[in-house]
């Protein structure tokens, strides 16, 4: 059994002046949690704005195995407690570091899923607004696994659309394909469904990260930031 400790760590300012070297790091307190991965902390609460809830992805590199997300709550309420995560949801082949969804839905989270490993390569952007994750990239032929996602109104229709690279590393192929794509808003107050799909970039779009900023206070043009799979980072 492959056990990762987790480590939680604080940094502390030692002076008014921030200058390199200046902070501290002290260890807080550690758990074990089997085949641990990405840790993210997100804002859980409806009436705190600084209780943060830490979101651990495990993943299991034996094909056919299940993989599991484990959720602390309030983590800052028991930082030097004994720290026992609770499982999230273990319907999800291979999470990746989660991605808070509060923009869609109060207290949800897009769980980006799949990678190389064999049996796991298929993957999806979940939507998690409880313990049953909800697809929503349509089903398809060619096995596309996901890192992240972003959010923007990309038809101006008034309702939040997601955008996210993807990959798919094929065995015998040369390079990887790699995709920029959206998934469009339906608008419906619930959602229970894949959304439609629509492809922004067909080929050498960004594998992992994808992210909207605003970069040029002068022009104030959006950029999208990426990392490409062939070893090309690109920012368009
Ligand atoms: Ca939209």
């Amino acid at each position: 059994m492959h056990v990762c400790w987790l480590l939680l760590f604080v940094g502390f300012l030692s002076c008014l002046v921030f200058t390199k070297g200046d902070i501290q790091v002290v260890l807080l307190n550690k758990f074990k949690l089997r085949y641990a991965g990405f840790s993210t902390l997100v804002n859980m609460s409806e009436s705190n704005s600084s209780s943060w809830s830490l979101v651990i992805s495990c993943f299991d590199p034996i094909p056919e195995t299940i993989d599991d997300v484990f959720i602390v709550p309030d983590i800052g309420s028991i930082l030097t407690e004994s720290i026992t995560p609770k499982t999230l949801t273990n319907k999800i082949i291979w999470p990746n570091g989660v991605v808070s969804a509060n923009i869609l839905a109060k207290n949800s989270l897009i769980v980006p899923s799949g990678f190389l490993v064999p049996g796991k390569t298929k993957g999806n952007l979940y939507f998690l607004n409880g313990t049953t994750p909800i697809s929503l990239v349509p089903q398809e032929d060619t096995h596309w696994f996901y890192h992240d996602a972003d959010f923007k109104d990309v038809n101006m229709d008034g309702f939040m659309d997601v955008v996210a690279g993807r990959a798919n590393v094929p065995v015998k192929a040369e390079r990887a394909q790699t995709q920029l794509i959206w998934l469009k808003n339906p608008g419906k107050q619930e959602i229970t469904s894949p959304w439609e799909l629509h492809i922004l970039k067909e080929t050498d779009g960004p594998d992992i990260d994808v992210q909207f900023a605003r970069i040029d206070n002068t022009q104030v043009r959006e950029k999208i930031y990426s990392i490409y799979v062939n070893s090309v980072g690109s920012i368009c």
